[in-house]
């Protein structure tokens, strides 16, 4: 592991470099499994098509090794981690029809339960992590979730560490596609949050315009759900949802249509509020969106939406994945939105350059809880038209210097990493610019931040994939914050 120093303004940081065995595949996970000091890094490799994660732990403060190995095996469909009967995080399987704990000392697996699920198999030349360990009612004890056909399995974890099984009826969507009417599942997404105002999150769906509460009680969650009927109408996924999920190619010549974005707080009254993006296209070059904002309000116990939204906040060309944080940390999420603004000049000039902009807006709530562009950046998205890949900067909220507000960081050159210190109260970053000069990677996923050596300060953890070529897919970056 080799090392050097960065020093940026009041943050501090030492690179070091560490040599996996092979080129990553996929990515690297930072989770605190084993009882010695420091996280530990699972990073992904394929040995002889064979799927690995090879493992990392610190010997002390600044150094890290390879500590083994885990083999994942045909029958093991996805993994996600967790505190399961234990009080150490533990690595768990899925199979078709059981979930399996994984001994890091022995190396062997244990079953914990059975099960039925909606996955059969694992997917071709891939393997993820799937969020099946999770604190489901907040009390601070994991969960398990697994989506089924006919609805969801629910395993709540006791205080002992016994699990309470609980079904709830949902079944999944099911297209049915082309002429030899290949059908398509999909479990109706989960929005855990709280619907009744009692400040316990419960479990929520959205299917053909309603509001499908399974409230928070004792003894789990109620098996009748209470229904909250929208007074507009809402499509349950988005268009480039659609687009992804079926062989139907929708004309884009002329289409509107509104679809939920967010189900969630934003202003911090312990009500749900909902986005709704309203789309209106008429041809690629001519395609209109605009997130419209539904407060919840409260009457008679209950949960109820106006016809028409509070405000909309207007968005040119293609959007991106929408993002909600609580930047300045006052229970008030801020609306990060990425977007490309697509002109035929715009894709000449791209054709050419291989590059295109891409505007990340960042709307905050003011007083009248109008959603109001503050900050724009703007941020250059480069593709190669031979390989297919596309590159898409770093741009990422985390708070480095532990003040609870989210910092930014964004990329300026292909080797300078800026951060922007969220340090006033005014809503906005601090303009002076921090600076980290190494080899960034081509998708601006590929870092994430995270205390690994637990002395309390927030550490960068940077890798790469494929379009980053061999050599640097055999590397990761740690920036351990002085
Ligand atoms: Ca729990
Ligand atoms: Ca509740
Ligand atoms: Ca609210
Ligand atoms: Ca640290």
């Amino acid at each position: 592991m080799s090392c050097f120093w960065h020093s940026v303004d009041a943050l501090e940081f030492t690179q070091h470099t560490l040599k996996l065995p092979l080129a990553l595949e996929g990515k690297v996970y930072a989770v605190d499994i084993l009882p010695q000091p420091g996280i530990e890094l699972l990073a992904q490799i394929k040995h002889k098509q064979q799927t690995r994660f090879a493992l990392y732990q610190w010997q002390s403060k600044q150094t890290i090794t390879q500590r083994g190995t885990i083999i994942i095996q045909p029958e093991w469909l996805f993994f996600d981690y967790g505190k399961l009967q234990s009080q150490r995080i533990g690595i768990y399987f899925l199979t078709k029809d059981q979930l399996l704990r994984y001994n890091i000392e022995t190396t062997n697996t244990e079953k914990v339960l059975d099960l039925h699920s909606i996955y059969q198999q694992q997917q071709h030349s891939r393997f993820t992590k799937m969020d099946f360990i999770q604190d489901l009612n907040q009390d601070g004890i994991d969960d398990i979730i697994i989506a089924d056909f006919q609805g969801y399995h629910l395993w709540l974890q006791d205080t002992q560490g016994q699990l309470h099984y609980q079904f709830i009826a949902m079944p999944a969507m099911m297209r049915v596609f082309g002429e030899r009417n290949i059908p398509s599942y999909y479990p109706y997404p989960l929005y855990n949050i709280d619907i009744n105002k009692d400040k316990k999150p419960d479990i929520v769906f959205y299917k053909d315009n309603v509001l499908w509460g399974y409230i928070q009680t004792p003894k789990g969650f109620a098996k009748e759900a209470i229904t909250i009927p929208l007074p507009f109408q809402l499509e349950e996924s988005d268009w480039q949802e659609r687009i992804r999920s079926s062989d139907e190619r929708p004309d884009q010549s002329n289409l509107a249509f509104s679809s939920l974005q967010a189900l969630v707080d934003l202003d911090g009254d312990q009500i749900v509020d909902i986005i709704a993006q309203k789309t209106t296209s008429k041809g690629v070059f001519n395609k209109k969106s605009a997130y419209q904002i539904y407060f919840g309000k409260w009457r008679n116990q209950q949960l109820y939406f106006d016809k028409t939204p509070h405000h909309s906040v207007k968005s040119d060309g293609v959007q991106f994945d929408l993002v909600l944080k609580d930047i300045f940390n006052q229970q008030r999420l801020t609306m990060i939105n990425s977007s490309m603004l697509i002109t035929l000049r715009k894709v000449m000039q791209a054709l050419f350059t291989k590059k295109i902009d891409v505007d990340i807006i960042f709307y905050n709530l003011d007083k009248h809880r109008h959603y109001q562009a503050t900050i724009e950046k703007s941020i250059n998205v480069s593709f190669d038209f031979k390989t297919g890949y596309s590159s898409y900067p770093v741009n990422q909220l985390a708070d480095l210097n532990n003040d609870g507000k989210l910092d930014l960081l964004l990329q300026e050159k292909t080797k300078v990493l800026a951060i922007y210190l969220n340090q006033d109260n005014k809503k906005s970053w601090k303009k002076a610019k921090v600076k980290l000069t190494l080899a960034l990677p081509k998708s601006g996923e590929s870092l994430f931040i995270q205390d690994v050596n637990q002395d309390t300060k927030q550490d960068i953890v940077v890798y790469y994939g494929k379009a980053d070529g061999k050599k640097q897919q055999q590397i990761i970056r740690l920036l351990l914050q002085q």
